[in-house]
């Protein structure tokens, strides 16, 4: 098996042993990659790994916090809560109940809460977005609500009644459009809807059922950092000290845009459970060392035959 000559044996001896320290080394860097950081700093990974779920809404995360999401996992203004199975979010004037979420779209449909629960307690404000966080994303039209109007000359669609502070009349009534001229009535309020389901209606529609259908509006948030973040298998936060968003890496201290990958990791951005993410992780070592051993062999071979020839 070995070559006669006690002089190249001695050579191949000797040669043998070269391989080994490469390995070790190896063994002892895998070591400390699996070796999972201690303390707080995959707190805020954990957490911000947490899905918004609330009644048909789900799977909602950045740049959306609220309930099992801490602040620090979302955008501020872009809190949402959960009320019976209702989506509410909430702007400095007004609460709105959010009808869906798309996510890839960062298109919501909402409705003002006070207007659609009920008609007599609404607060007479315009629905005006933030425009810092929102535009409306599809066509629309102004409805106006007007409150504590005096009775009408001849009947009008879309009448209600209502009780109104600081008057006695009591008559209610919804126009198209936003009122530009002087209204007659106590109070008024404009309320967006949706265009398309107003064109699609036959005849005197309700209007309040148009108001409940809610409205499209874009979230402004750029999400760009946070797909590249996550697509380096990274979750999205936000950090309130420096007001910006932060990529969340596990094991991995924050500040970078995207998470470091390793060169055994063959980058997916689902990350389960820490202990499957060891053993699955562990099990890649295992395999890379073992093929490292290959190599080394390989090597060790090749360079005695050169020798040996
Ligand atoms: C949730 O349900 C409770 C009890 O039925 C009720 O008092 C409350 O107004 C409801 N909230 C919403 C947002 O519907
Ligand atoms: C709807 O009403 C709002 C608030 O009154 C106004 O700013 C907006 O320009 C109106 N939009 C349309 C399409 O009339
Ligand atoms: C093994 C595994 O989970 N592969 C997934 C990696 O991520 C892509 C999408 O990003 C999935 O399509 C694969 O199934």
């Amino acid at each position: 098996m070995f070559p006669n000559s006690h002089d190249t044996k001695m050579k191949s001896q000797f040669l043998s042993t070269k391989p080994l320290p490469i390995c070790f080394c190896t063994v002892l860097f895998l070591f400390h990659l699996i070796t999972p950081l201690s303390g707080d700093e995959n707190e805020q990974y954990k957490s911000c790994g947490n899905l918004f779920n609330c009644g048909k809404i789900t799977g909602i995360h950045y740049p959306f916090w609220g309930n099992n999401r801490p602040r620090e996992c979302g955008y501020p203004g872009l809190k949402l809560e959960c009320e019976n199975d209702t989506t509410i979010i909430e702007t400095e004037t007004l609460k709105y109940r959010v009808l869906d979420i798309n996510q890839d779209t960062q298109v919501l449909r909402i409705t003002r809460m006070d207007i659609s629960t009920d008609i007599c307690g609404a607060k007479f404000v315009n629905t005006i977005l933030d425009s810092e966080l929102f535009e409306y994303a599809s066509a629309y039209m102004n409805l106006t609500f007007h409150y504590g109007c005096p009775p009408p000359i001849f009947p009008f669609p879309n009448q209600f009644d209502c009780p109104v502070k600081g008057t006695t009349n009591r008559n209610g009534y919804v126009e198209m459009g936003t009122l530009l001229s002087e209204s007659m009535c106590h109070a008024s309020l404009v309320v967006p809807t949706s265009y398309n389901s107003f064109g699609n209606l036959k005849g005197l529609p309700n209007l309040l059922d148009l108001v409940r259908e809610g409205f499209e509006v874009r979230c402004k948030v750029d999400i760009s950092a946070c797909r590249s973040c996550e697509n380096s298998g990274g979750r999205c936060g936000y950090d309130l000290a420096s007001n910006q968003f932060i990529c969340l890496c596990q094991n991995q201290p924050p500040g970078s845009a995207v998470c470091k990958g390793s060169p055994f990791l063959t980058g997916n951005t689902t990350q389960p459970s820490p202990a499957g993410m060891g053993s699955s992780e562990s099990s890649r070592s295992g395999a890379f060392v073992l093929q490292l051993h290959i190599i080394s062999s390989q090597f060790y071979v090749g360079l005695n035959n050169v020798r040996t020839n």
